[in-house]
């Protein structure tokens, strides 16, 4: 490619990360085209509009670092106020012109110097690179749970809620006590006649206070952005170097505070020795997400509700049979069961080198090198892909990060006179095996079932401190990449 002419990007999804890359592209003059499947920006706080929706990241990490909000509601926001937030991001940027809304990416080929896209409306464009900023927790993972095709009363995904059922005074069943499951019974189980959660696993759940700012405070961060700038850097600092890299040794003293004050958290909240007994993990704190919630024990135990812990066996009309016999009968039963955290791209078709596919390439498991380039598919990097930091890293400071890399890696192919650039095989099995090793050190691998696991129970997630990611991030090793 002439190193006159400027590359043209497709990105592939508008939520957080699709945004971030299309707002920084526009204001480094280069054309891009943003395929979305839905009809709105937002990705994840789109998708998730579930009763009790809300970060438990604070609002003020959760920001763009360039796009600090003075008017967070709360320390920690529902969905619809970050759902708000990425909308006005969106006008002010003025990038909904470049978004092709309810045009899903459904095939992507290789064509020796760029791709050919082809939207599910149709539409075939030609781009020199793609970056896929698909999310991670974007594929409903149903209930597969005998009989669910029988219940006769309205069933939804967690991820897929459906506003048009009434919820107060009906008999409510809620499978699964993830973080999505708990916020669902913090806000439904006050509000039903009857309401019962099926848990299969214990989870451990960090006490947190929901506070409102003032509009005063939130003057104060209007008329003083270095306050704001500041208070951002610390919870920054603090998130990356406490938490981020202490899960990262299994062996850390911070997962014994972490039982403390969670045990004293449910010991002081939760009555009945029965019931708080049966909320007890008996696995290592932080090996599966952690949970954060402001409300969920004070719910699990109104009169109304009940926490069943006994299998489920199936799912008939009226309701869910457990294990010992017994029917719960619901008029809504709502499986809060999680996503397919493993399906990332797919089910696009995408066709690199040779006409390998990724479905070839990724029929074990998915990988990247440094979670963002695969080997065989020239100019195709992903934003928060397979391995990167999930949960111990602030996933905006790790997109924005991984753009920042992406756009040194574009510029270095362009200033050289050429027009792509390849992760070579060595370079990504390298990273694997070292990125392997490091997760099982992690508190990831102590011994419980969570979706950081891969298929042979190995973390995915990306094991190594925050430190490192910074410096491979900050330039890369064009060594390992293929360019011509
Ligand atoms: O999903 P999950 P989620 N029968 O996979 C259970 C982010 N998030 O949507 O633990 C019975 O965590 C399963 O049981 P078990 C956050 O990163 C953030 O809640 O495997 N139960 C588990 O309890 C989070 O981690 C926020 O034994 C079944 C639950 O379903 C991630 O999204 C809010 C079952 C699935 O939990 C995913 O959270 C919401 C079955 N057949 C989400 N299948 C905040 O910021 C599954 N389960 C607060």
């Amino acid at each position: 490619m002439s190193s006159e002419r400027k590359p043209t990007f497709a990105i592939i999804g508008a939520g957080m990360s699709g945004l971030l890359a299309a707002l920084k592209l526009r204001e480094a003059g280069y054309e891009f085209t943003v395929f979305e499947k839905a009809d709105r920006v937002g990705g994840t706080w789109r998708e998730n509009t579930y009763p009790g929706i809300a970060c438990d990241v604070p609002s003020h990490l959760y920001s763009y670092s360039f796009e600090l909000n003075p008017d967070w509601k709360f320390l920690a926001s529902p969905g619809a106020e970050i759902q708000e937030y990425f909308e006005g991001i969106a006008k002010r940027y003025e990038l909904e012109g470049s978004i092709r809304f309810n045009d899903p990416i459904v095939r992507c080929d290789w064509q020796g110097e760029g791709w050919e896209v082809e939207g599910g409306s149709g539409f075939v464009g030609h781009f020199d690179w793609v970056i896929a900023a698909t999310g991670i927790l974007h594929h409903p993972k149903h209930a597969e749970i005998p009989g669910i095709e029988d219940f006769a009363g309205d069933l939804f995904h967690s991820a897929e809620w459906d506003h048009s059922v009434a919820l107060e005074g009906k008999r409510i069943g809620v499978i699964g006590n993830g973080s999505s499951g708990i916020q669902i019974t913090g806000t439904l189980a006050p509000i039903a006649s009857e309401f019962t959660l099926f848990q299969r696993t214990a989870q451990w759940v960090v006490p947190v206070e929901q506070v409102e700012y003032t509009e005063e405070q939130r003057a104060e961060f209007r008329s003083n952005p270095e306050a704001l700038q500041g208070l951002h850097d610390e919870l920054d600092q603090s998130f990356h170097q406490g938490f981020g890299n202490q899960v990262l040794d299994s062996s850390s003293d911070i997962f014994e505070g972490m039982r403390t004050v969670c045990n004293n958290h449910l010991d002081t909240f939760v009555t009945d020795p029965e019931l708080r007994e049966k909320l007890r993990p008996d696995y290592t704190p932080a090996c599966k997400r952690l949970v954060v919630s402001h409300n969920f024990y004070d719910s699990i135990q109104v009169p109304q509700a009940e926490l069943v812990t006994e299998s489920i066996e199936r799912i008939e009309a009226g309701g869910v049979r457990t294990a010992d016999g017994r029917l719960h009968e619901f008029d809504v039963l709502v499986a809060a069961t999680g996503f397919h955290v493993d399906a990332f791209v797919r089910p696009m078709a995408v066709r690199g080198l040779d006409g390998v596919t990724l479905d070839e390439i990724w029929k074990e498991r998915p990988s990247a090198y440094m979670s963002m380039g695969i080997p065989g598919f020239p100019n195709f990097f992903m934003i928060n892909g397979p391995n990167s930091p999930v949960g111990n890293f602030s996933l905006i400071r790790t997109a924005e990060m991984q753009f920042a890399y992406l756009m040194m890696l574009v510029d270095h192919v362009k200033e050289g006179g050429h027009s792509h650039a390849t992760p070579s095989s060595e370079a990504a099995v390298r990273f694997e095996d070292e990125r392997t090793e490091a997760a099982k050190n992690t508190v990831w691998a102590t011994g419980c079932r969570s979706w950081y696991l891969d298929d042979r129970g190995i973390p995915f997630v990306w094991p190594f401190p925050f430190e490192r990611f910074t410096q491979e991030m900050e330039k890369p090793r064009f060594e390992d990449y293929t360019i011509g």
